[in-house]
C-alpha cells in the first residue's frame, strides 16, 4: 500500500511525477470543496510536500501527520510551532541553492551599481548615438556587510571577495574561522559599509530587523540588497528613504507583499528589481525539488532525512 500525503499547491512537473509513483497524493488546490477533500483524507494522510508552507490549520488538520517536506531553504511559510507541538518533523532544502543565489546576489549588485538595465535601454533606444552615458560606480575596493554569514551568505562573500571588495557580517554571534570583520550591531555595520546584503532567515525572529534607523545608517550614498526575504525590511520605510535621498539605492529579489511591489518603486532609477529569481534555475530547482523527493522517500525507509529542520 503507498502511503498518502497531501500536496497544498502545485509543484513542478518532475516532483508531482516523483510523488505520484511513490504514493496516493492529495492534490488540494484540486478539490473542488478544499476542506472537505482534506477532512476526507485527513486519517490516512502522513506527510506534505509543499513550496507554498503549511499552515497550523492544515497541521491540526492531520491527525497522523508525520512529516512535512518543504520547497526552499526557508520554511518561514511552515508553521514551526505548529509543527514542534505536534511532533511533526519538518524538512528544507539547503546547499543545493547556495551558488545559485550567491550568484544571483552579485548579479544584482553588478546591475545597480554599473546601472545595467539603464545601460540596456540607453543603446535599446538609440541614445548613445547622441553620447556617451554617464559615469557610475564600481563594486571594487567597496565595502559590504552581510546580515547572515550563513551557508548562502558565505557564498556571497567569498564572491564579493572575488571582486575586491572588503567583506563584514553580522549576525547572532561571531563566527570563528571566519576571515572577515565581524559586527555585533548591525546599525554599527550599516553604518561602515557602502552595501547592505541581507541574506538571513525570514520568519518571527528577523521581522524588521532592517529598520529605518539601519537603513538611515546605511545613507545616501549606501545600496541595500535583499535576497532574503521581504519581511526582515521595514518597506515602508525602504520607500520613503530612496525618495528622500537619505539611502542611495536597492537591489530587491523580495518583497513583503509578493507579487505586489509598492508602485513608488517601479520608476525609481537608483533601483533594481527581481521577482523573486534567487534559486530560479533550471538546475538548481531540480535539484530542490529532487530533495523534496528523497526527504519523503528518506522519512518513509526509516533513514535520516537529509536536511532535517524540526
Ligand atoms: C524559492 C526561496 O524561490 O529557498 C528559498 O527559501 O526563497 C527560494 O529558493 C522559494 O522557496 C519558492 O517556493
Amino acid at each position: 500500500m503507498k502511503p498518502e500525503i497531501v500536496q497544498v499547491g502545485p509543484m513542478m512537473t518532475h516532483i508531482e511525477a516523483a510523488l505520484d509513483k511513490a504514493y496516493i497524493v492529495h492534490r488540494l488546490w484540486e478539490a473542488e470543496d478544499r476542506d472537505a477533500a482534506l477532512a476526507e483524507a485527513a486519517p490516512n494522510v502522513r506527510a506534505i510536500a509543499t513550496a507554498t508552507g503549511a499552515s497550523r490549520a492544515i497541521i491540526e488538520a492531520l491527525p497522523n501527520l508525520q512529516v512535512i517536506s518543504s520547497f526552499g531553504v526557508g520554511y518561514d511559510s511552515v508553521d514551526a510551532e505548529a509543527c514542534r507541538e505536534h511532533g511533526v518533523r519538518l524538512c528544507n532544502t539547503p546547499d543545493c541553492l547556495n551558488d545559485a543565489v550567491a550568484e544571483l546576489t552579485v548579479g544584482l549588485m553588478l546591475a545597480l551599481c554599473r546601472r545595467i538595465s539603464q545601460t540596456d535601454q540607453y543603446v535599446r533606444t538609440g541614445k548613445w548615438l547622441g553620447g556617451n552615458y554617464t559615469l557610475t560606480g564600481e563594486l571594487t575596493g567597496a565595502r559590504v556587510g552581510i546580515l547572515g554569514l550563513g551557508r548562502i551568505g558565505k557564498e556571497i562573500a567569498a564572491r564579493c571577495q572575488a571582486f575586491k571588495m572588503r567583506v563584514a557580517y553580522h549576525g547572532r554571534r561571531e563566527q570563528a574561522y571566519v576571515p572577515y570583520e565581524y559586527f555585533s550591531s548591525l546599525n554599527e555595520m550599516a553604518r561602515a559599509v557602502d552595501w547592505l546584503v541581507v541574506i538571513a532567515p525570514g520568519g518571527p525572529e528577523t521581522r524588521g530587523i532592517v529598520s529605518r534607523q539601519v537603513l538611515g545608517a546605511l545613507g545616501s550614498k549606501g545600496c541595500l540588497v535583499n535576497i532574503a526575504r521581504g519581511s526582515l525590511v521595514d518597506e515602508k520605510a525602504l520607500v520613503e528613504l530612496l525618495q528622500s535621498g537619505g539611502l542611495g539605492g536597492a537591489a530587491l529579489d523580495v518583497f513583503e507583499d509578493e507579487p505586489n511591489v509598492p508602485e513608488a518603486l517601479l520608476g525609481m532609477d537608483n533601483v533594481v528589481l527581481s521577482p523573486h529569481q534567487g534559486s530560479a534555475t533550471t538546475k538548481t530547482r531540480k535539484a530542490m525539488g529532487d530533495m523534496v523527493v528523497d526527504n519523503l522517500a528518506a522519512h518513509f525507509a526509516g533513514r535520516p532525512l537529509l536536511s532535517q529542520v524540526i
